[in-house]
């Protein structure tokens, strides 16, 4: 018996407005940019668009700093602009799912202008707390002289986690930038305001949400209810807070229990599988989770740092979820969004390789078990960005810590750090969408907002939409396999058993559905690599099997289709998906 859901046989397409298509050559991407799309959007055969913020902000974060929920930002356009889009996508079938931002509102938002105000209803919507006197020698304070923040905890944005409010005289919690108050969800008017906010989207057609750093609603004892022990350096006692599950189940039963929308929370942190099932599984209050297991591999602690991953880091993050939430929950499977780097330059070769592996990433992605996600422009196989500079780069992740680090002396100069912040900066993944080689590659013709990536005259959708054997066209086909097949189902919902666990080149596993059965094998490596299927592993006779080839980011050539089900030699990042008969 199949548990089926319209959200887990979808396919999820990103789009970052300020990045995708600007139409009034103001430099920045908007709704009606958007509209112009939504032939490519349907041509391309996505089912959920996902469209981050574009709410009224002063964009300190690009749209997560919210100055009123139940507006457009000018910029993007007007709220008819956006009906437009809504119905378009519609009218396509396509759905839209909006980002919710509510761990934190911007410092604009009426909210917290009026919670300035002590006296004020609204001041208890954010956590204020008094200083701390009774520490030595602490020199960071942005506070009075005799007074440090209320705790050690550091912004993920770098700085103290506390900004000190000079009209009442105490200290305010932003986990992110200053201008992202985090609001106080202990107050059931917050939590009120919210779920009524989230009603009015959903009865304006909305098809759900997805729900930025949602597991940081509930903040720990120590700062609800008591003055927040001044040792307490760990920013991540802010995950998974004692109240997380009830906040979330209140919202489930309140705003979506009765309607048929998909739920889909951001988690930071590394979740323990009973908490994410307790969140995602059959009596939880969301549909799936976005965890940060893969994405974490290859960060170092500063934002410059790196680290290197290896096939076998990658693979078992993935197994962790695949058989976690195997008999309850489901996973979503992304490798790129608007704050990781470009997949294919992450973890595939953006070079000599650059189709193969980005179609090899497209595969996994695609037939791993769980929803898929396309960010904008990994369809074409976009790469990340050649930043020269720090004037290049656009992100409060990135400037404010490297400024930081540059005024401490804690690094001596950019150069120093500049294939680190090449490598991890979330402006990788928002240099403008590349539709075809003109100047700023279609995306607008006035002065983008942020760099174009020169190779857009190789790069870019004109050119991978008249080339047959493009990445475009490869993921077309893997929607084609997934949504329209004889092997949909197995490729959706069938269970997930890894082979050769420890293989450093090759990451192969089998999918199965009754007695459909996918294998999927993939070639991690710029050379040829040899691989089989261990009939110990596995519970049917590879020896008895014929392998008939789906599709391989090579072709359908002999090497692909004339084979033994036992045994396979990839080439350079190949990738096939075989049916087991
Ligand atoms: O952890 C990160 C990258 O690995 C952070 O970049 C990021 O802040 C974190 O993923 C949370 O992301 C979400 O909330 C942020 C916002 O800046 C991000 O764009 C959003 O996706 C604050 O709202
Ligand atoms: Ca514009």
């Amino acid at each position: 018996l199949i548990d089926r859901a319209w959200w887990k046989e979808s396919v999820i397409y990103q789009i970052y407005p300020r990045s995708f298509n600007d139409t009034n050559d103001d430099g920045v991407g908007d709704i009606p940019g958007i509209i112009e799309k939504l032939d490519y959007l349907d041509d391309l055969g996505v089912d959920i668009i996902w469209l981050n913020p574009v709410y009224e902000s002063p964009n300190a974060d690009n749209g997560y700093d919210i100055a009123d929920y139940q507006s457009i930002m000018d910029e993007f356009g007007t709220m008819e602009d956006w009906e437009e889009l809504l119905d378009g996508l519609h009218d396509r079938g396509i759905k839209l799912i909006m980002d919710l931002v509510v761990n934190h509102t911007s410092d604009e938002h009426e909210w917290f202008v009026n919670a300035r105000d002590p006296d004020s209803e609204y001041h208890d919507y954010y956590i204020w707390k008094n200083g701390r006197t009774d520490i030595d020698g602490f020199t960071g304070h942005l506070g009075p002289e005799d007074e440090a923040p209320p705790n050690q905890w550091e912004s993920f944005f770098g700085g103290p986690a506390w900004a000190y409010d000079e009209e009442v005289g105490k200290w305010y919690l932003h986990l992110f930038d200053e201008k992202q108050p985090d609001l106080n969800w202990e107050n059931p008017e917050v939590r009120d305001e919210i779920f009524e906010m989230m009603e009015w989207w959903l009865d304006k057609g909305i098809d759900g949400f997805r729900m930025d750093v949602i597991n940081l609603l509930s903040k720990p004892d120590s700062v609800t209810k008591h003055d927040p022990p001044q040792n307490s350096t760990q920013v991540w006692e802010t995950f998974d807070g004692p109240r997380m599950q009830e906040f979330l189940d209140t919202m489930h039963d309140r705003v979506l229990a009765d309607q048929d929308v998909f739920a889909l929370g951001e988690m930071m942190g590394r979740m323990d599988m009973e908490t994410a099932i307790d969140y995602v599984g059959r009596d939880g209050p969301l549909s799936t989770l976005f965890h940060f297991d893969h994405v974490l591999l290859d960060h170092g602690g500063k934002i410059w740092e790196t680290n290197e991953w290896t096939l076998n880091d990658l693979r078992d993050s993935f197994n962790r979820w695949q058989y976690g939430l195997a008999d309850d929950g489901w996973n979503s499977i992304y490798l790129s969004n608007h704050d990781q780097p470009r997949l294919v330059s992450r973890f595939g070769n953006d070079d000599e390789y650059r189709e193969e592996s980005a179609k090899l990433l497209a595969t996994l992605i695609f037939t791993l078990r769980g929803t898929p996600y396309i960010f904008q422009g990994a369809e074409i196989g976009m790469t990340n960005y050649p930043f020269d500079s720090l004037d290049e780069f656009r992100d409060v992740e990135t400037i404010n810590p490297v400024r930081n680090a540059l005024e401490s002396g804690e690094i001596d100069n950019f150069d120093d750090i500049k294939h680190g912040l090449r490598h991890n900066s979330r402006d990788n993944a928002r240099t403008p969408m590349q539709w075809d080689d003109s100047e700023h590659a279609g995306f607008t013709d006035g002065e983008p907002w942020i760099g174009v990536n020169p190779n857009h005259d190789e790069i870019n959708v004109e050119a991978a939409r008249d080339d047959e054997d493009s990445i475009w066209h490869y993921y077309r086909e893997l929607m084609e396999l997934r949504k329209d097949s004889d092997v949909s189902d197995v490729m959706v919902y069938g269970d997930y058993e890894v082979l050769i666990n420890d293989h450093e080149e090759v990451w192969s596993y089998v999918r199965t559905l009754g007695d459909e059965r996918l294998l999927v094998t993939l070639n991690f490596a710029e050379w040829e690599s040899h691989t089989w299927i261990p009939e110990y592993e596995v519970d049917f006779n590879p020896h008895d099997m014929e392998a008939e080839l789906l599709l391989c980011n090579y072709g359908a050539d002999e090497r692909a289709t004339d084979v033994d089900a036992e045994a396979f030699d990839l080439r350079p990042w190949e990738a096939r998906i075989y049916r087991l008969k």
